[in-house]
């Protein structure tokens, strides 16, 4: 397949995923003597040659500085990462200068507290996140709590795994200021439904500011359908490149924003006295940028394009349904999360008696890679009453076939602890 064209395939047909594949060359790796099976991409996605290869161009035929060469290779990065914020703003629907270049989720959260809320807030006042927050949307709050004084509450769980709607209702007024939120749970794999949330938050003028990391690679993400004030992404888990990640903000708040990080490229005049700041979304991107990151996202977002968002989440949920189903089946797991519409992504499990380790450590020798620990969600763990779990996550390029593997893998675990 060439690399510049990722598998076009009719936007009725369900995934050709055996196609797909062979667009990403580490699937074709074996691992301790098996092929791999790769149940890991929540933590990090894949990437497919078109993105390796748009990298590797860069450097080879564009590399400059941004934003200051007058020279044609300048001109040529220039392009590159400013057409890199146009993908970014199609791909999630959104104007352009609310879009900033970030490294990660964690950054585009950490930049809405301190640049945001730490400067609005203070005694008196509250912040309302939930209980399901990866420690990224969780512990940015407790910074800006601890530094203004202001409230922080949490929003409380449903058995099985979905926000409480007594909880929100509760929460979701004065003095609530700011909600902080996930789109979809790294560990329970809920859909919190942000449309109907922004609504009940915007009428008590809350202001709204979500974690997408999970939901971007997903299902078609529309920001000015959802109408959240800020919404963070990472690109490594959308087929893109490590070191980049975008904070959507509503230009009218960051317009009113100071910057986060200071220094080069985001300033407008200095003098030895004083600064003024540049225009956003550049005021909050100081210093010279992930260039060649941006290139590969560009790439990335082609990709997801071309397959097409609609049926990455139709796969993505069929996935999710039949290892659920599949799962049920294995004595002694016990899973977490919801079942049903509002679910997609990954399976968190435990089997009785085995240490979530032990089985990562049992499946890695079979060539399933899973992630095992608390998934940066210690506080869920609390309320799962678990000290860890395990977890399964796919993709687009994750197949029925690899979910039979971990299935048998699970078999072979409970054959060693149990006979
Ligand atoms: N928010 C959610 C919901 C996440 O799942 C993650 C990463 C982050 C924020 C942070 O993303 P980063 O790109 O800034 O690191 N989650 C995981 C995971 O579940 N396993 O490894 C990383």
């Amino acid at each position: 397949m060439s690399v510049a064209e990722p598998a076009q395939q009719a936007a009725s047909k369900p995934l050709d995923v055996s196609r797909l594949r062979a667009d990403f060359p580490i699937l074709q790796e074996v691992v301790n003597g098996k092929p791999l099976v790769y149940l890991d991409s929540a933590a990090t996605s894949q990437k497919p040659e078109s993105v390796i290869q748009a990298i590797s161009d860069y450097y080879r035929f564009s590399n400059a500085n941004v934003h200051r060469g007058v020279h044609a290779l300048g001109e040529r990065a220039t392009e590159a990462f400013e057409g890199a914020r146009e993908d970014v703003a199609r791909f999630v629907n959104a104007d352009p200068r609310g879009v900033v270049f970030v490294r990660n989720t964690t950054e585009g959260l950490n930049l809405v507290a301190q640049a945001f809320a730490r400067p609005l807030l203070g005694p008196g006042d509250r912040i309302v996140a939930t209980e399901m927050e990866h420690h990224s949307n969780l512990v940015p709050w407790q910074q800006v709590r601890d530094q203004t004084g202001c409230e922080l509450s949490y929003i409380k769980l449903t058995e099985d795994g979905r926000l409480d709607q007594d909880s929100v209702e509760g929460l979701l007024r004065p003095p609530t200021r700011l909600l902080a939120v996930t789109h979809v749970s790294n560990v329970l794999g809920t859909i919190n439904p942000i449309r109907e949330l922004v609504e009940q938050a915007h009428e008590q003028g809350i202001v709204v500011c979500v974690d997408g990391a999970q939901a971007v690679p997903h299902m078609p993400v529309d920001l000015k359908d959802l109408g959240a004030d800020f919404y963070s992404f990472s690109g490594h888990k959308m087929l893109g490149p490590t070191g980049t990640g975008v904070l959507y903000g509503r230009p009218e708040l960051l317009d009113k924003m100071p910057p986060f990080l200071t220094g080069g490229s985001m300033i407008s005049v200095v003098t030895l006295e004083k600064t003024t700041w540049n225009e956003i979304p550049h005021r909050f991107e100081a210093g010279t940028p992930d260039i060649a990151g941006a290139a590969g996202l560009s790439a990335a977002i082609r990709y997801l394009e071309a397959v097409g968002m609609e049926r990455i989440r139709q796969h993505s949920a069929e996935l999710t349904d039949y290892a659920q189903e599949a799962l049920s089946e294995v004595p002694g797991l016990t899973q977490y999360g919801p079942r049903g519409e509002d679910r997609t992504g990954m399976v968190s499990f435990n089997l009785e008696g085995v240490h979530p380790h032990d089985v990562g450590t049992i499946l890695d020798r079979e060539g399933v890679a899973v992630r095992a620990g608390h998934h940066c969600c210690q506080p869920l763990m609390r309320q799962l009453g678990v000290a860890a779990t395990t977890r399964a996550s796919f993709c687009l390029y994750n197949t029925r076939d690899e979910v039979d593997c971990l299935v048998r893998g699970l078999g072979e675990v409970n054959r060693i602890f149990r006979d």
